[in-house]
């Protein structure tokens, strides 16, 4: 008994010994950084997003100017949307802004003249009031200064901290702010600056013209999109970033929320190194990493074969429905030690090589050849088959996603030639495709159906969505199979 009770104190006094000494080294550590000396001035390089200003290298610490203007502005959040953003330097996200520990930050925040609304920024970065918040609450046509010492090295995010603060947010007003340690963070070859963010329009996904931000689905957390860098498509197509074989690429990653913690995966890389929440911590040979709202994180990795490798909020109806999509190119040699592509295609055959063909939809089809079904009966089958197959890419209402799928909706280049669509639909199709008036190159597989449904399927687009009626038989599909 006496044996056990001494043994619990000595426990309790060790712990209790080695929490002072960690309180005392990290107040240390703080205390360290606001005594280090400042010497010299100099102006903030500022970018917009998905690019960074120059690492601060060996510097030492300085007085460090940021001037940043806040602007509210239209852009186009997707093809024929467009949304009136609160941008902080006219991006977003807003500007990058890039210091290391130990500067003396002089912020000047300017309300541009023609803004309509009072704003302020609280920075993560900070130690003090609201982040800074209240030291720079400006009206239209006012600015603002006030100035800060960055303690604590890390990737911060910075927001509009302005009531309604979660309108503020909605509209796109975050960004983030780096503190780079002593000596600066390790070379690499690449940097790039993303982050995610969720919007609530009044009308529905993709519904055309300006929409205004809609307050009940704010609060509900029902968003209509979830994007990287402000806007669908701000990362993919020609705006893809982009790295070749063999660099290091390090992407500083942010979400201004307001609402949604985002999964950060990149389809085909696992990230050698993540800075966990932006601080000190680092995990290695991560497959998706979490960001908070409010959060961020730094995430690094080697590319080591070419390709184009995908962004993607892993809540994955986000990336594929919602927008929260974006690319990297990676341009070089292959290397078929690491990945080697398609080696072989043949046909799988679960009963063994011996049987050959399929009966049960010979038979089908034999049927199908003698009565073609009615108009409204192959529209519904169609239907059916679109849902199950389809759909997937081109989306319930034949919209397509863009810069990835192309609509069905009212397709030029489907109405323009009936057996070509079916060939796409039977044999897939790569290559650079124009569909009204908008590039695609992307791919769309092999279509693992039968005559009849290949026939109920196309029945159903073109006697859908203002396309031209076409009533595409079974046989006309067959003379596309026999051509090829
Ligand atoms: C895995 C995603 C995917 C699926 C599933 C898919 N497609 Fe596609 N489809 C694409 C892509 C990508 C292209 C453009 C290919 C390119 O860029 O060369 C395309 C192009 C087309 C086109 C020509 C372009 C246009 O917009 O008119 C048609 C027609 C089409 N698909 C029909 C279908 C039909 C019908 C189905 C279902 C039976 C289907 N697709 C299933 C991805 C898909
Ligand atoms: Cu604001």
């Amino acid at each position: 008994m006496n044996l056990l009770k001494s043994l619990w104190i000595l426990i309790l006094v060790s712990l209790l010994l080695t929490n002072c000494k960690n309180k005392e080294s990290n107040e240390l550590a703080i205390l360290d950084t606001a005594n280090i000396y400042i010497k010299g001035t100099m102006d903030a390089e500022l970018t917009s997003p998905p690019f960074v200003p120059a690492p601060v290298g060996n510097r030492t610490a300085k007085k460090l100017l940021v001037n940043m203007e806040i602007l509210e502005k239209e852009g186009t959040m997707t093809d024929g949307v467009q949304y009136v953003y609160w941008t902080f330097g006219g991006s977003v996200p807003g500007s990058f802004i890039r210091t290391r520990v130990g500067d003396l930050v002089e912020f000047t925040l300017s309300n541009h003249p023609d803004n309509k609304l009072p704003h302020n920024i609280d920075l993560h970065a900070v130690t003090g009031s609201g982040g800074g918040a209240t030291s720079s609450f400006v009206a239209p046509g006012h600015n603002k200064t006030f100035s800060f010492k960055t303690l604590n090295p890390g990737l911060y995010v910075y927001h509009c901290a302005t009531a309604p603060v979660g309108m503020h947010i909605a509209n796109g007003m975050y960004g983030l702010i780096l503190v780079e340690p002593e000596g600066g963070l390790p070379k690499v070859d690449k940097e790039y600056y993303i982050m995610q963010g969720d919007f609530y329009t009044k009308g529905e996904n993709g519904e055309k013209g300006l929409q205004p931000f809609d307050m009940t689905k704010a609060i509900k957390e029902d968003a209509d999109y979830v994007v990287f860098n402000g806007k669908v498509g701000a990362l993919t197509g020609d705006n893809a970033i982009t790295a070749n074989v063999g660099e290091t690429v390090r992407l500083f990653v942010g979400n201004g929320g307001p609402n949604l913690t985002s999964s950060f995966h990149v389809i085909g890389e696992i990230f050698d190194k993540v800075n966990i929440e932006g601080g000190d911590m680092i995990n290695t040979n991560v497959q998706t990493t979490s960001i908070p709202s409010g959060g961020a994180a730094i995430v690094e990795f080697k590319v080591e074969v070419p390709g184009t490798f995908i962004l993607v909020d892993h809540a994955i109806f986000r990336a594929f429905n919602k927008g929260a999509l974006g690319m990297l190119k990676v341009i070089g040699k292959e290397n078929k030690n690491i990945y080697s592509g398609v080696k072989q295609e043949g046909i799988y055959h679960p009963e063994g090589g011996t049987i050959q063909t399929m009966p049960v939809d010979k038979k089908v089809e034999v049927a199908a050849l003698v009565q073609e079904k009615p108009l409204a009966q192959k529209i519904a089958d169609g239907k059916q088959v679109y849902m199950t197959t389809c759909f997937a890419c081109h989306q319930e209402k034949g919209q397509g996603i863009p810069n990835a799928f192309p609509p069905l909706y009212k397709s030029d280049y489907l109405n323009a030639d009936v057996k070509r669509a079916i060939g796409i639909v039977l044999n897939g199709k790569t290559g650079e495709i124009t569909v009204n008036g908008n590039k695609y190159n992307s791919v769309m597989t092999k279509q693992t159906l039968t005559d009849v449904e290949v026939a109920d399927v196309m029945t159903y687009v073109y006697n859908s969505w203002g396309n031209n009626k076409t009533n595409v038989s079974v046989n006309t599909v067959k003379e596309v199979k026999n051509s090829h």
